[in-house]
């Protein structure tokens, strides 16, 4: 076994292996872009390599500086991931020429299954079923006219060339198929600078069903089950599964027959998957092999209770599989979910940006989080926005879906727009509770999963939460600030609103979406009354760290996470993620000597609270003082994100109406 390996990726997979090597006994090698100096799996490792500026060209994909890390490190072996050089044939030569373990499959069989249609005609010889069709070298027009209607239409023209469903055209019936194939011709030559094309029947409502392979340098080779991968969007897997819904007993020997008489045939050596395109009634055809571990690999190890990654270490050490076939076996369902930094109300446009806060379901038997970032770190718009994979498993398909509906509840991402919201309905959605599954599901339930007119309506308990969070936030500040006042006693410091002869009401205003509400606030005792939309409700509660929120609104307890970023109210609750902006109808962001320089009074009035310090950095929107005017406290709060520089008044200070009341200076 190997004493020290060189991890040539970043990110969740990076972190994963790192993982079970520290387990193993293995020490860990990283490399990383100068982007990336500050990333989890630098600070997991055992040691770490600069190998470049930021961009991947420039050092992930640069394989001279992965070999010059492992000779700098002594890493004996590189696991490569999934992605960057981990199906690079020159990557893996390189390596072996240095006499360093490339932890994958045979140069051989890299080469053999990246060419789409050469890979076809080896499957073809290996007796794997593939789709009715015409892969030859004949191109003449008339004569594929002749193959579409021996095939039955519809039918689908493909360039040979292309792949992940470029240059693919269908046709449904004959008179059409001569002006496609010309159109498909001109596409695939310009595109791939190869006109060939091929002819398929045509799978309509296909599953994407893939088989884990397992091949080691003794002549063994197992099949790990299956995943379905169907549920995709522009061929990015979006939800996977194991084991497929649906599945008997037979189809899966049949298909993991199939995959290992694939991996066979190429002389696999290591972790491999096999693609099939599976028609509704279950007959399935190869479409690819993919020679390295892919990122849906944690769904096969949590219904077979294995660690892939450990078998992979073993194999390249040149030991023999840990398991026969007949030793291996299904327990339960699991599910994974790719949880990313992009928005999906805007065609999923990636999103970068700091994880200002980020709070991953605990993990336990049943969850599992893989992930490449923590809370403060950084989404690249370098690499791909993966913020992490979440993977549940249960007894049931049933169980696992509620299990996932659960966890991705208690999933908090704040700093950067996320598919989290997306991936709940998506699972909620009747298609896939069901297991009605086919590549176009998310086309075909866009209704369900991209609602109208954006977020719902937001639940009452929503906007309440937020005032609650925020009056008890500035009780918490108030309390930080009398304790560095040399008067610490002094009633300016409470946050009882008591009056000479009034409690003071106040107003905290809100905006989500197109919809902004007031919440009128009057102190009552330890808590308050808070009066939305006509109905007043009491209101008390406790703020913990990290904005956990637990409270009672006439009554009724309710747990909730109220996170502030700048203006922004982030409010987790019951499930849901809502966002919230505050609106102080005081608050003058901008103006008033504007984001440059001091702050000035809205009006006449007496500083109460500092509730920032001189040398504070913050946030758009932190509060920085409080003014109490026409029997009202008024939050000044930050015009923009920057340092306080100095108060010009102290509390109890009478100020005058555009009185310079804070030197700030914006970042
Ligand atoms: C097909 C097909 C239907 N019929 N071939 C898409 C890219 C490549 N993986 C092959 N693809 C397809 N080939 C026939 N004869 C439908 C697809 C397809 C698809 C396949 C698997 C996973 C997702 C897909 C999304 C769209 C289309």
């Amino acid at each position: 076994m190997f004493d020290k390996i060189l991890i040539a990726n970043r990110g969740e997979i990076a972190c994963r292996v790192i993982k079970t090597a520290r387990r193993m006994g293995i020490r860990t090698v990283a490399v990383y872009s100068e982007a990336d100096a500050g990333a989890r799996h630098v600070r997991l490792a055992d040691e770490a390599v600069l190998i470049g500026p930021a961009a991947a060209r420039e050092s992930y994909l640069v394989a001279d500086k992965i070999v010059a890390a492992c000779k700098q490190t002594g890493a004996q072996a590189v696991h490569p991931g999934y992605g960057f050089l981990s199906e690079n044939e020159e990557f893996a030569e390189a390596l072996a020429a240095n006499g360093i373990v490339f932890i994958g499959p045979p140069v051989s069989a890299i080469r053999a299954m990246g060419l789409k249609s050469e890979s076809k005609k080896l499957m073809e010889k290996a007796g794997v079923p593939l789709t009715p069709g015409y892969h030859g070298d004949e191109q003449a027009p008339e004569f594929l006219r002749q193959q579409a209607d021996a095939i039955g239409y519809p039918v689908l023209i493909k360039a040979s060339a292309g792949g992940g469903g470029k240059g693919m055209r269908a046709v449904y019936k004959s008179e059409e198929f001569t002006d496609a194939l010309a159109s498909c011709k001109r596409e695939a030559a310009s595109s791939f600078g190869d006109e060939h094309v091929l002819i398929e029947k045509y799978l309509q409502r296909p599953r994407h069903i893939e088989i884990q392979v397992f091949g080691d340098t003794h002549g063994n080779c197992v099949y790990l089950f299956e995943r379905d991968c169907s549920v995709q969007r522009r061929h990015q897997k979006v939800l996977e599964e194991a084991p497929a819904p649906g599945m008997t007993p037979e189809r899966r020997a049949a298909m993991g027959k199939a995959a290992v008489d694939a991996a066979k045939a190429v002389g696999y050596v290591g972790a491999g998957t096999v693609e099939f395109i599976v028609n509704q009634d279950g007959t399935f055809y190869f479409m690819e092999m993919n020679t390295r571990l892919q990122v849906e690999h944690p769904v096969t190890e949590m219904i077979t209770g294995l660690d892939l990654v450990e078998w992979q270490l073993r194999v390249a050490s040149g030991e023999p599989l840990p398991l026969a076939q007949e030793q291996l076996a299904i327990r339960g369902h699991a599910l994974e979910a790719r949880i990313y930094a992009e928005d999906p109300d805007k065609g999923f446009l990636p999103s970068t940006g700091r994880l200002v806060h980020l709070a991953p379901p605990e993990e336990s038997l049943h969850v599992r989080v893989d992930t490449g970032v923590e809370q403060g770190d950084e989404i690249s718009p370098h690499y791909d926005p993966m913020i992490a994979k979440l993977i549940v498993w249960d007894e049931t398909r049933e169980r696992a879906c509620a299990r996932m509906l659960q966890s991705l509840a208690s999933y908090r991402v704040v700093g950067v727009s996320n598919n989290v919201g997306f991936l709940s309905r998506l699972v909620a959605c009747p298609a896939f509770a069901q297991a009605d599954l086919d590549t176009g599901l998310i086309e075909r339930e866009k209704g369900f999963l991209f609602p109208e007119g954006g977020a719902a309506e937001l639940p009452r308990e929503a906007w309440l939460a937020a005032a609650l969070a925020e009056l008890l936030r500035e009780q918490a500040n108030a309390e930080v600030s009398a304790r560095s006042d040399e008067d610490p006693h002094s009633p300016w410091h409470q946050r009882d609103g008591w009056r000479v002869n009034a409690t003071a009401r106040r107003t905290l205003a809100f905006r989500a979406g197109e919809s902004e509400k007031s919440v009128a606030v009057a102190y009552a005792g330890r808590g308050f009354v808070l009066e939305l939309d006509g109905q007043a409700t009491p209101a008390a509660g406790e703020l913990k760290a990290g904005g956990q929120l637990r409270a009672d609104l006439a009554g009724r307890r309710i747990n909730a996470t109220v996170v502030i970023a700048g203006e922004k109210r982030h409010v987790f609750l019951d499930g849901r993620a809502f966002i919230l902006a505050a609106v102080d109808p005081l608050f003058h962001a901008g103006e008033g000597g504007g984001a440059e320089g001091g702050l000035t009074a809205p009006m006449p009035g007496k500083v109460i609270a500092l509730v920032a310090k001189p040398g504070d950095k913050v946030e758009k929107g932190a509060p920085l003082l409080i003014l109490e005017a026409m029997k009202m406290e008024h939050t000044i709060a930050a015009p923009a994100a920057g340092t306080v520089k100095e108060f010009r008044f102290g509390v109890g200070d009478q100020v005058t109406d555009g009185a310079e009341l804070v030197d700030f200076e914006a970042d």
